[in-house]
């Protein structure tokens, strides 16, 4: 986790056990995540997982179940950022997710910074599914920093779910919501009563295939260069399948049809 976060400071750590030189060559160095979002496909071990959601929806309660601590009744709002790790384990190998929660006070500040969105490789929102107004607090959040938020990969998390399901104020339901961006539908957890629905599970699968949850395609996750390429790329594509077909098409219809070269249908198909 120190690597992933501060890895200035896990450097230092090194350092002081007496690692040997080079120590960078205890790191494994990964690529940036823009650039396997375009493949993909995630080659990393270890994943960092943002856990927001308005005041008291059950950020704190997330994190302490993912880390085996006890469920608490007390609330205690989040002061400063948290952060956890553990494992996880996806077909037999073993990855490490780790979560982190900013704090009300910092949350919004650091959602709007592209920089710090685009370290994570997956953005988890989370509202009480008991609380009417807990959805709305997510997509506002959601459409005020689209910049930085929009091409990252998404979940949605449902908490409570012991408690009675309450309607939420806002013009879609959460279902509705995440379908319109072609997302899963909420993930519906209840650390109090333990069923966790393989959330964790499902936060490291996204991270492994970020495609499959860019809210709006996956188209989102390219720069607008890339998309760009990738258009001329098609463009060219039908083009030049056109053109070969004009070109056989032309080749078949003539008098002479398809005797002599191979270049009796590219000139034949110009000139009969
Ligand atoms: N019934 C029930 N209560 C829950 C559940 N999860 C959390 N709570 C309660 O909800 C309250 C708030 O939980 P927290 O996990 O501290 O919420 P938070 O999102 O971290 O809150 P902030 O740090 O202030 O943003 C606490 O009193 C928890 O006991 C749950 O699954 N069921
Ligand atoms: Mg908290």
């Amino acid at each position: 986790m120190t690597t992933l976060l501060d890895h200035k400071t896990a450097l230092g750590f090194l350092a002081y056990f007496g690692y040997p030189s080079p120590r960078t060559s205890a790191f494994q160095v990964t690529r940036p995540r823009k650039a396997e979002r375009r493949k993909g496909k995630s080659t990393r071990n270890v994943f960092l997982c943002y856990i927001c959601g308005a005041a008291g929806s059950g950020k704190t309660s997330l994190l302490k179940e993912f880390v085996g601590r006890k469920f608490g009744e007390t609330y205690q709002p989040t002061k400063k950022m948290t952060s956890v790790v553990n494992s996880v384990d996806i077909e037999g190998s073993e990855k490490y997710l780790v979560l982190q929660e900013f704090g009300s006070k910092y949350e919004a500040e650091t959602l709007k910074n592209s920089k710090k969105t685009d370290i994570a490789d997956v953005i988890a929102y989370v509202y009480d599914s008991s609380d009417t107004n807990s959805f709305s607090y997510i997509s506002n959040l959601r459409q005020q920093y689209s910049h930085s938020l929009d091409h990252i990969p998404t979940l949605f998390i449902a908490t409570k779910s012991d408690l009675d399901l309450a309607q939420q104020r806002h013009e879609v339901q959460p279902d509705v919501y995440c379908r319109k961006l072609g997302l899963a539908v909420p993930v519906a957890v209840s650390v109090k009563t333990g069923q966790m629905a393989d959330v964790f599970h499902a936060m490291c699968g996204i991270a492994m295939k970020p495609n499959s949850a860019i809210p709006g395609g996956a188209d989102r996750a390219l720069s607008p260069a890339a998309r760009l390429r990738s258009y001329i790329k098609m463009l060219s594509l039908v083009g030049g399948f056109s053109i070969t077909g004009f070109l056989v098409y032309r080749t078949w219809t003539r008098p002479g049809g398809w005797k002599g070269g191979w270049w009796t249908w590219l000139v034949g198909g110009l000139w009969r």
